[in-house]
Formats: C-alpha cells, structure tokens, sequence
C-alpha cells in the first residue's frame, strides 16, 4: 500500500515574496512595461483560469480534451509498463485522468506544481479514486530543475505537459523548457505536448476577448494581486484589458492600457504610466505543425506521433527524447 500523502514534496518555497516583488518592479520600470504570465496564478487567478477553459469561445480546452478522448488508447502504446507519468505544472486533473482510465500501465503519477493547495486536493481525490496509483505530487517551479521523488525516479518515465502552457513561453524559453524536460526523464523517454495551432485570427481574438469578460478579469486580477499582497495601489477601473493577434509574431499579446495619466505607489515606489501606456502581461504563442516539430526537434526530440481535433484547432505531439 502506497504512503498517505500529507503533503507535496517541496522542492523551494515558490514563489518567494522577494522575488515577485523584484520581479514586479523590474517589469513596472522597463520600457516597454511588462509583468510576468507566470503570476497570474494566485487562487483567484487560477479559478478563473479554470472558469475561461469553460468558455464557448475558449476552444483550446475543448479541443485538446477531444484530442485525449478520442486518441488516448494511441497514446498508452507509449508507455512501458510500470511507468511514472511526469504532469508539468498540473492544475486540475480532468486531463490526467483520461489517460488513466485508458492507460494501465501507469504506476506512478507524479504532479508537479507551483500552488501546493490544489496540489494537494487533486491528489487526495486521485488516490480516492485509483487506490493502486502511486500519486507523488512535487511543489514546485516545474521550469527549473527539480527532483524526482524516489519511487518515481526508477522507473521509465513519460511526461506530459498539456494546454498549450509551452505557448507563454518565448520561442527559445520552450526550446530550454523542452531541453530541461529532457534532462530530466532521460533517454528514451516520451512526452506528450498539447500546442495550440495557428489560426484565423478573429477565432484567436474572441478567445481572448470573451464576452463575459473573464479574461479581462484574469488581466486585472494581476493587479488586483499585486495590491493583495505588495500593498500597492492600482486603481482597475484605471486600466483596461487588451488583447490582440500579431500575425507577424504569430501570437496573441495579453496588455493592460492605462486609461489615464497616472501615478501608483508599488511596495513604496512611484510607477508612472502615460495614457494610453501598455503592460504587457502576456504572450501566448500559436504553432503550425512543421514548426513545432522542428523547434522540438532543435531541444534534442524527435516526433512520435502528432494529433489534431477533428477541426484542426489545437495538437498534442508525441515526443522521444535522444539525450546521447
Ligand atoms: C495557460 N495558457 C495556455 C493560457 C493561454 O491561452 O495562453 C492562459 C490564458 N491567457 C488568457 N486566457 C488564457
């Protein structure tokens, strides 16, 4: 019988106060201004989050969930038997657990996360639910190295890492992702990728403008955060949610637009913001099929497999990887 979880393997205290509020003032004191994707996800921002995936015009969820459905007993040929499967920044599992009802292989599943609360709740229920699966859930910073909890690190590993987050990353912070991923499931591993693809951009734009205003929430609520927990004093009704496609960068920019010329106090420093000035708090990349492939390629993987919903929104790749 698997060890009861109390609590997720902390590799560091994440995110450290100190650094957000470095980070905060660094970004706030640039030109242009611009504040890091990853803090969105405080516990209001990650309901949210989960709220968008919910929406009608939010079709990446949707799509990416069809995908697992329908190709899931594919994807079990992957795994070696009594494999650990590696979730990248897990969130809720509704994902994770098409591929263990389908996949029998699966021994281990080790979630790795920032935010221990949710953590620890999906892997009560988790375990609740397939007594024999050993869940290892990590607290942790899953871009940087961390390591594997024991029972999970000798056995084959695959990981996943669904939702298009490799998206937020820049180009060449998804080819360090990809290589760090590597490193750390070793040769010969497997990972299944889902990326969002490239696409007409009035779709793109209703996903990220959606009529009920939850992304503009999701926008503002880094702000809101930021006074939550640095004691600054943006005032929302100040700033407004933009978001748009740049068909050049191939990506959707996430920016929050000072309604006016304005002065707010961040952890005792004067930010100035001209109307009109922009934050940009977010890039959310969109693929071709080639493109990816060759970019995943480029980080040390060679493709296994790739598939598509049944109208072409949004992929999952399977990757190898060749560590030698
Ligand atoms: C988490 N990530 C893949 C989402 C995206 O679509 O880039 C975050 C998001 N931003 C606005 N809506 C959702």
């Amino acid at each position: 019988m698997a060890a009861p979880i109390e609590a997720a393997v902390r590799y560091e205290e994440l995110p450290a106060r100190s650094s957000f509020v470095r980070d905060v003032l660094a970004g706030l004191s640039a030109r242009p201004k611009r504040l890091s994707p990853k803090y969105f996800y405080d516990e209001t921002g990650a309901q949210l989050f989960e709220a968008i995936t919910a929406l009608p015009e939010y079709y990446l969820t949707r799509c990416e969930l069809e995908i697992l459905e329908e190709r899931a007993r594919e994807m079990a040929r992957l795994f070696p038997a009594a494999s650990a499967l590696i979730e990248f920044g897990s969130g809720s599992s509704r994902k994770v657990r098409i591929l263990l009802a389908s996949i029998s292989t699966i021994a281990a599943y080790v979630p790795v996360d920032i935010s221990s609360e949710m953590l620890i709740q999906e892997a009560h229920e988790l375990r609740r639910d397939y007594p024999r699966l050993a869940v290892l859930p990590v607290e942790a910073d899953f871009t940087k190295p961390f390591a594997l909890p024991a029972a999970a690190a000798a056995m084959a590993h695959t990981g996943f890492f669904p939702g298009s987050t490799i998206g937020n990353f820049e180009p060449q912070e998804a080819v360090a992702f990809l290589r760090h991923a590597g490193r750390m499931l070793g040769h010969g591993a497997a990972l299944i990728i889902g990326v969002d693809l490239v696409k007409d951009a009035s779709t793109l734009h209703a996903a990220y403008n959606d009529g009920a205003g939850l992304t503009a929430k999701f926008n503002l609520n880094l702000l809101a955060r930021i006074n939550r927990e640095l004691g600054a004093d943006f005032d929302l009704e100040n700033f407004a949610h933009r978001a748009f496609y740049n068909s050049e960068r191939h990506r959707i920019e996430m920016h929050l637009v000072s309604k006016k010329r304005q002065s707010v106090s961040v952890a005792g420093r004067s930010i100035e913001f001209q109307s009109g000035e922009t934050i940009h708090t977010e890039n959310s990349y969109k693929y071709t099929l080639d493109y990816f492939t060759a970019l995943a390629r480029g980080a040390g993987w060679n493709p296994l497999a790739v598939w598509t919903d049944a109208g072409k929104n949004f992929s999952i790749h399977a990757l190898t990887v060749d560590t030698r």
